[in-house]
């Protein structure tokens, strides 16, 4: 069993309880690690070695915070395939994934933010022979960082990287499912030449470790990804506190793709989107709804390729669709088949958990499964399964894929398939999403605000907002 630590002050210890937790490996249903099953205590020493560190990184000049970011930078891409490894035993992502986008991302993130902070300007409002006003920009303070499953490193170094380069410091709670590159991070934190105490990582459940640090009266910002009614629970903690809140939440994500689109790329695209990570992304696109004189061709085309993802070992080269994050998770997944069938779809593909042979006989795999036949107000249609089971459905009017796509709670990202660059423009603007892509997908530009509506979220994360949100404002006026 590998042991896994918490990373305080710049050091590895265990939790104070002594207690641990296991650790599992969604693609064999195997334990092979544990981690510190962290409490109260835990969480305060974190917070106070960042007390302790604050005064002087924030006292630091950005350039010099952010030099330290873009080592941390190189030290990721350095450990890429080490990192890829952890990450895809972790969540049961292909290894190739791993490699090419959640790794990448993470040394991204941290070179993005480090460059970032040296233009992060302030404003000035002169008011013709009045006065004078500046805007200061402090750091929030000490933060908390909470992350999900899905993308480990990637989610969890997009929240600290601003924070630090913000000048704030950081306690940071990984998710309890996958917490293996949170811990390989704090080596790297120490190789780069953080300082102990700006940086530090606590392990645990969210009802013990999370909560506790959510609680903590010394935290003065919370940056939260994770499911909707987690982010429910945490704003209803923080609020009494007036902590500030950035939830990155949930979505029921909608394609719209139109007859007069580039089939072949919105076919490619789709499967891509729907079953990237399993369907496991918040920005996945589970309902895919298509103009109704080209939805059989593209019903054809889209299932010929839901065929060729190869469900397999994640470490296997091949393989493009991996396990489940964990065997509740598989459950929950599999519970929404059956519930596609109660009201009234009508299978495609899939719809199977897969069972492999060796090393993998108890990994949570399920097949890419895709329904039609289901009204746009069922359940299946309106709740996040956050797997691999989408569903396909015909539309006649614009309005009418309007309506259906905007029909739910959620408001995080809608892809738009057109070639009509008016109908692009029109759609976008009154689309319930924080981001709508047209004629592509998971395409990110990291100066964007990135965020959902509705119960999708509260507040943006990416480029200057992320530093607006670890900053405090001031505004100093001068009489002239
Ligand atoms: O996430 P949780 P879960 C959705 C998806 C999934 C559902 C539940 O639909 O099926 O959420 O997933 C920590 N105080 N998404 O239960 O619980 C927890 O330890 C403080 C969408 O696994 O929200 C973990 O670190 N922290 C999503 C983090 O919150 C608490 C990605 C997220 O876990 C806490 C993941 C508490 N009281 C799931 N309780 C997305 N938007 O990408 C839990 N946590």
């Amino acid at each position: 069993m590998l042991p896994l630590l918490n990373y305080l002050n710049g050091h590895y210890q265990p939790a104070h309880n002594g207690r641990t937790l296991p650790v599992t490996e969604p693609a064999t249903g195997q334990p092979y690690a544990t981690l510190p099953d962290s409490a109260a205590p835990d969480v305060d020493q974190a917070v106070r070695a960042a007390e302790a560190a604050l005064p002087a990184w924030r006292r630091r000049p950005a350039e010099e915070r952010g030099r330290l970011l873009l080592r941390l930078s190189e030290l990721i891409t350095g450990h890429l395939d080490r990192l890829a490894q952890a990450e895809s035993q972790d969540t049961g992502k292909p290894l190739s994934l791993a490699r090419t986008l959640d790794i990448p991302r993470a040394a991204s993130n941290f070179a993005f933010f480090g460059t970032l902070a040296q233009h992060f300007a302030t404003e000035t409002h002169l008011q013709e022979g009045l006065a004078l006003n500046y805007t200061v920009r402090h750091p929030l303070g000490v933060v908390a960082c909470i992350s999900p499953w899905n993308l480990p490193l990637y989610l969890l170094t997009w929240k600290i990287a601003p924070a630090l380069a913000a000048g704030c410091c950081v306690v940071a709670k990984p998710s309890e499912l996958t917490p293996y590159t949170a811990h390989l991070l704090g080596e790297l934190a120490t190789a780069a030449g953080l300082p102990p105490g700006v940086l530090n990582v606590v392990h645990g459940t969210g009802a013990r470790a999370g909560q506790a640090l959510v609680e903590h009266p010394s935290i003065r910002g919370i940056s939260f990804t994770g499911g909707t009614v987690t982010g429910r629970h945490i704003a209803a903690v923080a609020a009494p506190q007036l902590k500030k809140l950035s939830l990155e939440l949930g979505g029921k994500n909608p394609t719209l793709v139109f007859a007069d689109c580039d089939l072949a790329e919105a076919v490619q695209t789709s499967v891509r989107s729907a079953f990237a990570n399993q369907g496991q992304i918040c920005l996945c696109g589970s309902r895919i709804l298509v103009e109704r004189p080209i939805y059989e061709q593209f019903k054809t085309e889209f299932l010929a390729q839901v065929q060729e993802l190869t469900v397999g070992d994640p470490l296997a080269e091949a393989t493009r669709q991996g396990a489940l994050v964990s065997e509740a998770h598989l459950h929950k997944v599999l519970s929404y088949i059956e519930l596609a069938y109660r009201e009234g779809g009508h299978l495609l593909a899939g719809g199977q958990r897969v069972q492999l042979p060796g090393r993998c006989a108890g990994g949570y795999f399920v097949q890419p499964t895709v329904f039609e036949g289901l009204g746009p107000e069922c359940r299946v249609n309106q709740e996040e399964i956050f797997g691999p089971v989408v569903t396909l459905t015909p539309f006649d009017t614009e309005q009418q894929a309007l309506a259906w796509a905007n029909g739910t709670e959620y408001g995080l990202s809608a892809a738009v398939w057109t070639r009509d660059l008016a109908r692009a423009h029109r759609l976008s603007h009154q689309l319930h999403a924080g981001v709508v892509w047209v004629n592509t997908w998971l395409h990110r530009d990291l100066r964007t605000p990135f965020g959902g509506m509705k119960s999708s979220g509260v507040g943006r994360e990416g480029g200057l907002e992320a530093l607006r949100f670890f900053t405090e404002a001031q505004n100093v006026c001068i009489k002239l």
